[in-house]
Formats: structure tokens, C-alpha cells, sequence
């Protein structure tokens, strides 16, 4: 308010200062980007890896604790969600390429919508922390908020659509040759492979960055090349995946 001090003593400021209070629709945006985070990191480690996966908990619980104090304390917790936004999105320059290969494959949904969820709402985060910082018109903030919306809902639908309209990931039966899992950079090619009981499965490295297999009862090392070889008697389904790259999952289905 510009309206005259009311009655009160103290002097008037000498010179027009910035308010005091930040703009609630800069809360509204770094709410909507912590909560948009802890949400993807819960989706990766209860969708998609199946287990605690502990910088994920760890990133989750620095985004939660200034969500938290967004009520109390609105400019120090704003500040403080785009902070760890910006440490996340650094970190995330290491990992461009698990990024790059999610944002790849359109099809696999949850692994994308994840990975640009985590995209969209740490770029979110980063804008709302030079705004909070500059107390910047609240407009801004909004802008951010619906762009973000834009892009995830355009990114939901055209996963959806390309999902449904693509022939589903090849499934190769061994009828006569070596059943052969290709472990390339952040994917199992193919990604299921049906096999008789009494199978062995051989998983050949042919990337260039490290990756593992491990599923219930089998387990690989970390490794760049060679081969690791499974005995498959049982029917059943097999889900493995590497556990270094989120998304990198496999299946081996045995079945007569
Ligand atoms: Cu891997």
C-alpha cells in the first residue's frame, strides 16, 4: 500500500525500497516446482526402479523441507527451492546422456514424461529463483507456471499417441538361434525376449559406458564389454534392469 503512514511516528523511508513481501505467485511457482520434483523422484524410484534410489530420496527431502516453509518463511524458502533446482540441473549436465536417451524414446512414457518432468520443472525452478531474488513482477512467475503445464500436458499426449500408435517393442523368440540381449548405451535391445524353459541368455556389452544386469536371482558386474550368460528353467517373467541408468530395464519371459 502507498498510502500515507497512519498515525505512526516513525519517519517515512527516504527512498522508495522494493516490498518487502515476495509475490505470492512466486510462492505458487516454486510450491508447484517442489512439489513437481518430489513427485518425479517418487515416481522414478515407486514406477521405475522399484527401490529407494538414495540421491533421489536425498533430493526429494531438499525439496520438501522449503515446500515445507513456504508458508512461514515465502522468500528464504523460494530462494532455497531455486537453489537446489540449480544444483540439480548442474548435476544433471553430468547425466546428459541418460537425459538425452529418456527424452529419446517418447514411447516409453513413464520414463519420459519423468525426465522432462525433471527437465521442465528444475528450468521452472531456476527462473523462480532469480525472481524471488529480484522480486520480480508476479506475472512472470505465472507465465512459468502455465508454460510448464503447456509442455507437460503437450509431452503427456504426444508420449501417449506415439505410444499407442507404435508397434509395440520387438519381442524376439529363440526359435533355433542364441538368444542374445544387445546391452547398449541406456537400453536392453531387445528390451524382451521371450525363451523356452532350460534357456541360457547371454547379454552382450556393446555401449560405451558402464552397465550391469541384475534381476531376481541373477546379477552381473559393472562392466563396459564381454558378456554375462543366465540358465533360464523356470517360466515365469524375469524383469532385470542396470542399475545405473533409471529406465534401463529389461524383461526375459520364459514360458513353454
Ligand atoms: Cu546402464
Amino acid at each position: 500500500m502507498s498510502s500515507p503512514v497512519q498515525g505512526r511516528s516513525a519517519p517515512p523511508s527516504p527512498t522508495r525500497t522494493r516490498p518487502v513481501t515476495l509475490d505470492r505467485r512466486w510462492v505458487v511457482l516454486q510450491a508447484v516446482v517442489a512439489a513437481g520434483m518430489i513427485a518425479s523422484f517418487a515416481a522414478v524410484m515407486l514406477v521405475i526402479a522399484g527401490e529407494v534410489v538414495v540421491p533421489l530420496a536425498v533430493g526429494a527431502v531438499l525439496f520438501a523441507v522449503p515446500l515445507a516453509m513456504l508458508a512461514v518463511r515465502p522468500r528464504p524458502a523460494a530462494v532455497a527451492i531455486g537453489v537446489v533446482s540449480t544444483l540439480w540441473l548442474l548435476l544433471n549436465i553430468g547425466q546428459i546422456g541418460a537425459v538425452l536417451d529418456g527424452l529419446a524414446r517418447p514411447t516409453a512414457t513413464a520414463d519420459f514424461l519423468v525426465t522432462l518432468a525433471m527437465q521442465v520443472f528444475s528450468v521452472a525452478g531456476v527462473i523462480g529463483l532469480v525472481g524471488s531474488l529480484r522480486r520480480a513482477p508476479g506475472r512472470v512467475a505465472r507465465y512459468a507456471v502455465a508454460t510448464c503445464a503447456l509442455i507437460l500436458l503437450l509431452g503427456a499426449a504426444g508420449s501417449v499417441t506415439l505410444a499407442l500408435t507404435t508397434a509395440a517393442a520387438p519381442v524376439v523368440t529363440n526359435s533355433g538361434q542364441e538368444p542374445l540381449v544387445a546391452v547398449r548405451d541406456s537400453e536392453f535391445v531387445p528390451a524382451e525376449l521371450v525363451v523356452q524353459p532350460g534357456t541360457t541368455v547371454t547379454w552382450e556389452w556393446s555401449g560405451d559406458a558402464q552397465h550391469n544386469v541384475v534381476g531376481d536371482g541373477f546379477e552381473s558386474p559393472l562392466q563396459t564389454e564381454g558378456d554375462f550368460t543366465h540358465h533360464f528353467e523356470t517360466p515365469g517373467r524375469y524383469d532385470y534392469r542396470c542399475t545405473l541408468h533409471v529406465g534401463m530395464t529389461g524383461t526375459v519371459a520364459v514360458s513353454k
